[in-house]
């Protein structure tokens, strides 16, 4: 019988069946608690029932609360009544676990009495990811059946552990047959009435909190461990403050003090940034006139081309996602180099202990090298990842035309160029698409994918769908130079050498972007990813300053130095020798030296980022205000917390942002004219989550 619109309940014997319903994640949205209260109640008064299955239909077990409820009022029955209803439910609760139990999934899952789950389930925490904490009790009851190590890792990394390992550390009570998680479940409920077990509550567990207690250290350890990588975010601290709670404070003092810090966190500008980022991710996927039933074409073997770094990585993203893939290079060694590379980090990985040395080979298997593009003609999918030069692409495309298959996808990993007049050297410009993969490819989730004037909406489609296959977050761009990343990118970087040539230092524009969030400042990127790329050695004239570095052979990291010095561990220290490139250079160019403050610095290249940016939707290149955001929060590192250029501008006000490009513009050059989609949606009152 229905409890609501999305719970039923049904008696088994003398079990309570309460199924809930709520496409796509079964979300504890309001009619979800309610149905879940209704049922228990219902499985209570009756006197036939003796216990109450808790099971969920669709793709998942609750995958957390409703996100999209944050911020309104709150509807009754709160999650923490909820739970407080099924924790003190004098008949026993068993949560019958699949898909993902992740949140507050979990955290009602964890005042059943009772867990079982399918081996394929996961049960995590990731409330971390939304610049959050497990709001509903999780902090105060992982650590009660987990321990403390274990509750600081998973609740701060916020990954999901299997249903097995969940067993193995007593998260999950039984491991149900895949696909048989009703049957079995209701054989564990009766199991539970005939052995007469007791009603466990986790909260009165105690024996893992005192292994802890007599390890003062393992909090400033852990603290110390991830500095790094919790550095700016403020959601892991109050994670590992609520933990440490459960060793200083009684159970419901430690949920209270949890409620705190869990509301300080949903109301600051952090988890709001990180929410929207969760959703932009997701609605970049969903292509604007492009119907949703379009086609997906398989994709069963791909072709790459060109066995350097790039193409290697690109390589290694489809043999990780267990498609076959074929890596030509015209130069035998250039491709043994390429496969060798590729073997070396597996069996670092393997190393690490992320995949089984085993695999090594297994995944070595379905990457195959060859010398010759017309082993390519059975390919679904070719990828050209060769040298960023026009006319070295268009011969290959040309070539490529002549080789593959009629329907094949011809792609190419451009970084700058126009994918239009790359598909002019094939007489099929409609399957030519621009696949834009950054480096190292096989771990940066990012894939800018471009479309050309002619490109068909089943392979932009095909491509979007591949990117969530092989584990990226696409994002659809238009044809224009540099497409959406790298054209903001050109922005910050006119913005940094400009600053340097006016007096602030390499390493002064770097701390400015580092203390802002970013993982490294501009020079030191500059200078790990090479000065020499796209550097033409026949071409260079002494234009630039980087011209000037590249050909004194300072191309960065992987040679002496570039805007900075390297020792033999590529720590870098400022340079003398750049700096008095830079000086040279600026005294040529008539260019007064100033002192230069850190406001003027942020403010210069991060409102010129936010004008192109602008500039970009404007033009139609990016479709959306948060198609950006995605771009540089996962291609470039813009700190999650910040939400990514355009969310941070909305954030400053855009009349405020319209203030700061006058004056820059005034004060520096008409780089900051403001781009009049700034002007229009100021006028209008509206901010860039409008346009
Ligand atoms: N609330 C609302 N909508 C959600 C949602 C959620 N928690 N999770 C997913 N969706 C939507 C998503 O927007 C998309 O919508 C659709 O579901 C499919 O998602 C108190 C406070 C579950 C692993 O952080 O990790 O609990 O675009 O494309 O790739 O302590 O969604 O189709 O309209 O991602 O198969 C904690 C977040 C919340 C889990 C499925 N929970 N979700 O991945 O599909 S805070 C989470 C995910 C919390 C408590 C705290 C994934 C997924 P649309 P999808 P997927």
């Amino acid at each position: 019988m229905k409890v609501n619109d999305v719970a039923t309940y049904e008696v088994e014997g003398a079990v309570a069946v309460v199924t809930l319903n709520s496409p796509p994640v079964n979300a504890l949205s309001a009619a979800v608690r309610q149905g879940i209260a209704g049922g228990l109640k219902m499985a209570l008064e009756d006197d036939a029932v003796r216990a109450m299955l808790l099971i969920c239909e669709g793709r998942t077990f609750f995958a957390g609360a409703d996100i999209t409820e944050f911020g309104k009022p709150p509807v009754e029955p709160v999650l923490r009544d909820v739970q407080l209803m099924l924790e003190n439910a004098t008949k026993p609760v068993i949560a019958a676990i699949h898909g993902t139990a992740l949140g507050g999934g979990l955290e009602i899952a964890l005042t059943a009495h009772y867990r079982i789950a399918v081996p394929s389930a996961k049960c995590g925490l990731p409330e971390v990811n939304l610049g959050l904490l497990p709001g509903a009790g999780g902090t105060q009851r992982l650590p009660r059946i987990v321990g403390i190590a274990k509750a600081l890792d998973l609740i701060t990394s916020g990954k999901p552990v299997s249903a097995k390992a969940a067993k193995k550390m007593g998260l999950v009570d039984e491991l149900a047959t895949e696909g048989n998680l009703r049957a079995d479940a209701l054989t564990f409920a009766n199991r539970v009435i005939d052995e007469n077990r007791p009603l466990l509550k986790v909260r009165d567990r105690t024996d893992k909190l005192s292994e802890a207690r007599g390890k003062p250290d393992i909090f400033a350890d852990f603290r110390k461990a991830h500095a790094r990588k919790f550095r700016g975010y403020k959601a892991p601290e109050s994670i590992i403050r609520c933990i440490e709670a459960t060793l200083e404070k009684p159970f419901d003092e430690g949920l209270a003090f949890e409620a705190t810090l869990f509301r300080e966190l949903q109301a600051g500008s952090q988890s709001a940034a990180q929410r929207h980022i969760f959703f932009a991710e997701r609605q970049a996927a969903k292509i604007d006139g492009i119907p949703a039933d379009t086609p997906i074409l398989p994709i069963r073997k791909v072709g790459v081309i060109g066995a350097g770094t790039m193409g290697g990585g690109i390589a290694m993203s489809f043999a990780n996602a267990g498609i076959p893939v074929t890596l030509v290079d015209s130069s035998e060694d250039a491709l043994f180099r390429g496969l060798r590379v590729i073997r070396g980090n597996y069996e670092a990985t393997a190393r690490k202990g992320r995949m089984k040395a085993e695999d090594v080979d297994a995944r070595m298997g379905i990457l195959t090298g060859s010398v010759s593009m017309e082993d390519l003609s059975d390919c679904d999918l070719i990828i050209e990842a060769v040298f960023e030069l026009m006319e070295i692409k268009k011969e290959v495309f040309a070539k490529l035309d002549g080789i593959a298959k009629p329907d094949a996808i011809l792609a190419t990993n451009t970084s700058y160029l126009d994918i239009d007049e790359i598909g002019s050297a094939t007489s099929r410009p409609a399957s030519v698409i621009g696949l834009h993969f950054f480096s190292p490819a096989h771990i940066m989730k990012l894939l800018e994918i471009v479309r050309g004037k002619n490109t068909r909406a089943d392979i932009i489609a095909t491509s979007m769908k591949l990117a969530k296959t092989l584990g990226k977050v696409g994002v659809l761009v238009g044809n224009a130079y540099g497409f959406v990343g790298n054209r903001i990118l050109a922005a910050r970087d006119a913005q940094a050498n400009r600053l340097i040539l006016e007096g602030a230092t390499p390493e002064a524009v770097d701390k400015v972007l580092y203390d802002f969030g970013f993982p490294m400042g501009h020079f030191q990127m500059r200078d790990l990813a090479g000065l020499d790329v796209g550097w033409n050695r026949e071409k260079s004239s002494s234009s630039t300053v980087r011209e000037i570095l590249n050909e004194m052979g300072r191309h960065g990291q992987k040679t002496v130095g570039g805007f900075y010095d390297y020792d033999e561990n590529r720590n870098r220290t400022p340079s003398p020798v750049a700096q008095k490139v830079i000086e040279d250079f600026a005294a040529k160019q008539g260019i007064a030296h100033r002192e230069i403050g850190e406001a003027e610095i942020r403010d210069r290249i991060l409102y010129a980022m936010v004008n192109e940016g602008a500039k970009l939707l404007d033009e139609g290149i990016a479709s959306r205000a948060s198609d950006i955001d995605v771009v540089w929060v996962t291609g470039y590192g813009w700190p999650q917390y910040e939400g990514g250029p355009m969310f941070w501008a909305d954030l400053q006000g855009l009349p405020q942002v319209l203030e700061k490009l006058k004056s820059l513009q005034d004060e520096y050059s008409d780089a900051f004219a403001p781009s009049p989609l700034i002007e229009r949606l100021v006028s209008e009152g509206k901010g860039f989550r409008d346009a």
